[in-house]
């Protein structure tokens, strides 16, 4: 078995050699027919006949593992891709370090590990679900294609999930794939699991801002599973992370873009003032303040999504070996953590307060903290595109307290530098630091889609470079 390159002749592409593996084999066929029914219900909406030019990962050698074609997204090519197996590997950190990789869940750790093959399998299909609406206003082809991308990658990582379930975990593990199926993102009788995975996205500029802060959250949380002693975990959260840049990537240009046309736009109209909302806005383009809001709306819920500050859970499942620290293999210490502290931010007597906590307990915290310095670099980014024109204003993320709905800052309201407000305060306020009605029908208004080729709506600036080189009148979706 060629476990470089993609074994496409079959009906599941896959490098794990399911051609000899019938049992499960049996099982995912039997599960396909339901997945390929909630893609059609809950994908995309109205561009399902359309041609897409879309990447299909044809190896998962990190130096060429993707192809580029016409493809219509209910006939993309969804595989089951695990990185290559290192027979050396071992378990890096917690109470088994040293100990050989596991190839079969131990079972004491069995339901634990299910939980969490579960929980990331559930925000997969969710974020496809929540973004199902966007292909009707695309701003642009190129736009419309990214999306689409996401989508069928996105439907990619529960596969993913669903094979270590399907393979891994017998009856139950069944059992979970097709309740997969049956959660619905925003339902009030099933909704998915995780909270920002039920909030809407309604408008591009919550795309490329869930893309940005939502899929980075999706990035640590891999690389933390990446680290795993269950090698096949390991194995595919790794190769889930090489598609997930070009996610991530969509968000960070996709909101370079639309900070470039705002500035352009107010330069163009002699507007230094980036308060001058009104005016800013006459042009066609989303103030600065408002992407500011957007940033504040999906940071603080992306944030909810590494759980409690303190928790049991990360830490028993640290000590397990199931589920690492970023980058557990590049830390140097001793990956036990049983004697060290961790200093958290905690509501202590209504103050909020740092306090040196066992370091085992701290997982979630750390892992958030690594997120936070992340999520900062391209928020660097946007802001030397505004420097560049002389204005004024400086994107900043709101303070980890601020609107909060998970962990230590969930019972009280602060404003974004993190000052505790009464409630009072909070509902005169609100409207200061998250997006508001009137936010939300002038950024709708904009949403006018553009389907011409090279053309781009009015807020939004064109990319430096096509996807896979192609020049600027690309016709990156044939629409059916
Ligand atoms: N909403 O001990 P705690 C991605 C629950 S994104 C609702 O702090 P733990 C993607 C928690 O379940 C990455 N409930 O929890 C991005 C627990 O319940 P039980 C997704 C929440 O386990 C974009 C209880 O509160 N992957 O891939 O330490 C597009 C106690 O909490 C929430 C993962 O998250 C919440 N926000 O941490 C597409 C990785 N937070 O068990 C895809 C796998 C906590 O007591 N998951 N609770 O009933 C995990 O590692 C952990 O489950 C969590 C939570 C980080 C989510």
């Amino acid at each position: 078995m060629d476990i470089i390159n993609v074994d496409y002749s079959t009906k599941i592409p896959n490098n794990v050699n399911l051609a000899e593996d019938r049992q499960v084999l049996k099982a995912l066929e039997g599960w396909h027919p339901g997945y390929l029914d909630w893609w059609n219900d809950m994908g995309p909406e109205g561009f399902q006949e359309s041609l897409v030019y879309l990447r299909t990962a044809v190896s998962v050698d990190p130096k060429g593992w993707a192809k580029f074609d016409y493809v219509r997204m209910p006939e993309y090519r969804w595989g089951i891709l695990l990185a290559p197996q290192d027979p050396d590997r071992k378990v890096n950190f917690g109470q088994h370090l040293g100990e050989k990789a596991w190839q079969e869940v131990p079972g004491e750790y069995r339901a634990m590990l299910r939980r969490l093959v579960v929980v990331q399998g559930d925000t997969e299909p969710a974020s496809v679900e929540q973004q199902r609406h966007l292909g009707k206003t695309a701003p642009s082809l190129y736009d419309m294609r990214n999306l689409f991308q996401v989508n069928v990658e996105e439907g990619r990582h529960l596969w993913a999930m669903v094979y270590l379930l399907q393979k891994y975990f017998g009856r139950d593990g069944r059992e979970e794939a097709d309740e997969l199926l049956r959660r619905r993102s925003g339902d009030a009788d099933a909704p998915r699991m995780l909270g920002a995975f039920n909030e809407a996205t309604p408008d591009w500029l919550s795309f490329f801002m869930f893309t940005y802060f939502t899929d980075r959250d999706g990035k640590m949380q891999l690389e933390a599973l990446a680290q795993s002693g269950f090698d096949p975990l390991s194995r595919t959260c790794r190769f889930m992370l090489t598609e997930e840049a070009h996610h991530m990537f969509v968000g960070e240009t996709g909101v370079t873009r639309v900070i470039q046309r705002t500035c352009e736009a107010m330069k163009q109209a002699g507007i230094n003032d980036p308060n001058n909302i009104e005016a800013v806005r006459k042009l066609g383009v989303i103030d600065l303040p408002t992407i500011q809001k957007k940033a504040n709306m999906h940071f603080s819920l992306t944030l909810d999504l590494f759980g409690n500050e303190i928790s049991t859970n990360a830490a028993n499942a640290f000590h397990a070996g199931l589920k690492g620290r970023y980058r557990e293999d590049r830390l140097k210490d001793d990956h036990q953590l049983e004697s060290g502290t961790y200093p958290v931010l905690r509501l202590i007597d209504g103050k909020i307060q740092n306090e040196e906590v066992p370091a085992l307990s701290a997982l979630n915290m750390r892992l958030r903290d690594d997120y936070v310095v992340d999520a900062n670099v391209g928020v660097g980014r946007w802001n030397k595109v505004i420097e560049s024109f002389g204005i004024p204003f400086q994107i900043k993320l709101p303070h980890v307290a601020f609107h909060r709905h998970i962990g230590e800052f969930a019972s009280v309201m602060t404003d974004v530098e993190g000052n505790i407000l009464t409630d009072a305060e909070w509902n005169k306020r609100r409207g200061e630091f998250l997006p508001s009605d009137d936010d939300r029908v002038f950024i709708e208004s904009l949403m006018q889609p553009q389907f011409e080729p090279a053309k781009f709506a009015s807020w939004i600036a064109p990319p430096k470079v096509g996807i896979d080189n192609k020049p600027g009148e690309f016709e990156y979706v044939k629409i059916a």
